[in-house]
């Protein structure tokens, strides 16, 4: 029984909650084969909210070949790029208008406050637009090579492509991957995570209210085993891109050496510096602190979960933090607290064992780590945490925790915190705070991360490219360079 009574939702909504949730393929709404649920959660207080298909390798085979059919039959040829962008753009003015119900329902399902879901929903519809622009400038190049050839090149949808998402940012995430890969005029089968498959499964109604042609966009649901793994070992999906962990990135990547060698691309976990020099702004730098720290409860791929602090203000620095960290609002995302709850039960007692490991392999507790009790006992809150250590090898400050815990030490000098800052095996963003720019872009130069951020945290555009390195994962989404991400190049040539 979904309860929420006390939550004001829009008609729309509820009338979504309560109807029996089915899975698009071809257009059409349907159940698994094996008729199989899974049920999603309220993390704010533990209550289902409903119950989900599971989709089977039978269901995920099912999907595929429609997605192919649709793919050499109708969308390959058959469809314009113009048309293609004035489909995205239709779906992102839909979104628009259900901007509300996008907002309420990502809040139920993942527990965010929901004047942050708004800035989800905002994101997708950025995305949309962005890659509706793409969709008829995808262009290819002529290249001199001898007076009698003529050498041209072409930029190719893949055909079928697999769309993994996690429940962190659910809707802005399946944009990210979905967007550019209609744009370059792809097939998709798009899997939100298990704990927040609801705003995937209205976005589909808008879909079908779009007109997208039948089996273009096909959604399907279930857990990573047996729906994500099914996708991954595919023989007839030519590429997967997957945003989640490491451990399951590797897996998805054995996979597809181990079936028909599908493209993988890979957006994966973080340990992120956040660097603050002795000469920065400091009212900026607090302004930034406690969200780059604990923004989305902390489940976040760029969370700057590492922060260095010169040692001359590092006591500032963390006196000021700790107060911001103390003022922060916990509560149901329906109250717009600063924090909701973690996405689940499981997540939060990952996150409170790292924080016992953390206290018990010498790091300092300075704030937080608590579970909250009283009225949040139900839901799964956890406190803002601050550790502080000079040690790095710590587990806490190497591995990537998930939640709203960083770990805070000092630093001397240039040379020392590039260092420290580079022995992560992540390399997914980076910030930097000084007002000697010419410091600021040596740091850039020096640090391993796929995103470095001057002055600031957490900035993306949909123009921008956004990916990491080393085991943050590969290929690049946003801008530009996520048209080479859903595109194959051919190379022609002709003896003239
Ligand atoms: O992620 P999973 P989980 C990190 C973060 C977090 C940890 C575990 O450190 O603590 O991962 O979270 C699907 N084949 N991030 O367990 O399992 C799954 O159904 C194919 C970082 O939730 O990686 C879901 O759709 N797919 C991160 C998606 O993978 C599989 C965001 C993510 O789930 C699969 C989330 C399999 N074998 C977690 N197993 C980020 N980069 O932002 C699972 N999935």
């Amino acid at each position: 029984k979904v309860k929420t009574s006390h939550i004001a939702l829009t008609e729309k909504t509820t009338t979504f909650l309560t109807s029996t949730k089915k899975m698009l393929v071809n257009n059409q709404w349907i159940e698994s084969e094996a008729k199989k649920t899974f049920d999603t959660l309220n993390p704010a207080n533990g209550n289902v909210l409903t119950k989900i298909p599971i989709a089977d390798e039978n269901d995920v085979d099912n999907a595929v070949v429609i997605a192919r059919n649709a793919f050499d039959l109708i969308w390959k040829d058959g469809i314009k790029p113009a048309e293609r962008s004035d489909l995205l753009w239709k779906l992102a003015t839909l979104i628009e208008r259900d901007i509300k119900i996008f907002m309420e329902l990502e809040t139920l399902d993942n527990g965010k406050p929901l004047e942050k879901a708004k800035y989800d929903v905002l994101g997708a519809i950025n995305h949309l637009k962005y890659y509706a622009g793409w969709a008829t400038k995808i262009e290819g190049t002529t290249i001199p090579t001898h007076s009698n050839k003529l050498v041209y090149t072409k930029k190719e949808p893949l055909g079928v492509v697999g769309l993994i998402v996690p429940w962190n940012f659910p809707l802005m995430i399946a944009i990210w991957k979905l967007a550019p890969a209609l744009a370059c005029g792809n097939c998709c089968i798009l899997k939100p995570a298990e704990q927040t498959p609801l705003t995937a499964l209205y976005l589909g109604k808008l879909i079908l209210e779009a007109g997208f042609p039948p089996g273009v966009v096909n959604i399907i649901t279930g857990p990573g085993i047996p729906t994500g793994q099914a996708m991954s070992q595919h023989m007839d999906i030519d590429k997967i891109s997957f945003t989640g962990s490491t451990l399951v990135g590797k897996k998805i990547m054995e996979a597809s050496a181990k079936s028909n060698l599908k493209k993988v691309s890979l957006e994966l976990g973080g340990k992120s510096p956040n660097v603050i020099f002795e000469d920065a702004d400091l009212d900026m730098v607090l302004d930034s602190l406690q969200w780059s720290s604990f923004y989305n409860t902390g489940q976040e791929c760029t969370l700057g979960s590492r922060i260095y602090v010169q040692e001359s203000i590092f006591e500032k620095v963390l006196k000021s933090f700790k107060e911001k960290a103390g003022k922060m609002t916990i509560s149901n995302g329906f109250n717009n607290p600063d924090l909701g709850p973690m996405i689940s039960e499981k997540q939060l007692n990952t996150v409170l064992d790292y924080i016992e490991l953390g206290e018990t392999e010498g790091a300092k507790l300075v704030y937080g780590g608590n579970r909250l009790d009283g009225d949040l006992a139900k839901g799964y809150f956890l406190e803002p945490t601050i550790f502080i250590t000079k040690n790095e090898d710590l587990t806490i400050a190497r591995e990537e925790i998930f939640g709203p815990v960083v770990v805070v030490s000092k630093f001397k000098d240039f040379d020392e915190v590039i260092k420290k800052a580079n022995t992560s095996k992540y390399g997914l963003a980076a910030a930097v705070w000084t007002k000697d720019l010419s410091k600021a872009h040596r740091f850039a130069n020096a640090i391993d991360a796929g995103t470095v951020w001057i002055n600031g945290y957490d900035l993306f555009d949909a123009a921008v490219p956004f990916g990491g390195f080393k085991q943050s994962g590969n290929g690049k989404e946003m801008g530009k360079s996520a048209i080479d991400l859903y595109t194959k190049e051919k190379a022609v040539w002709t003896v003239l």
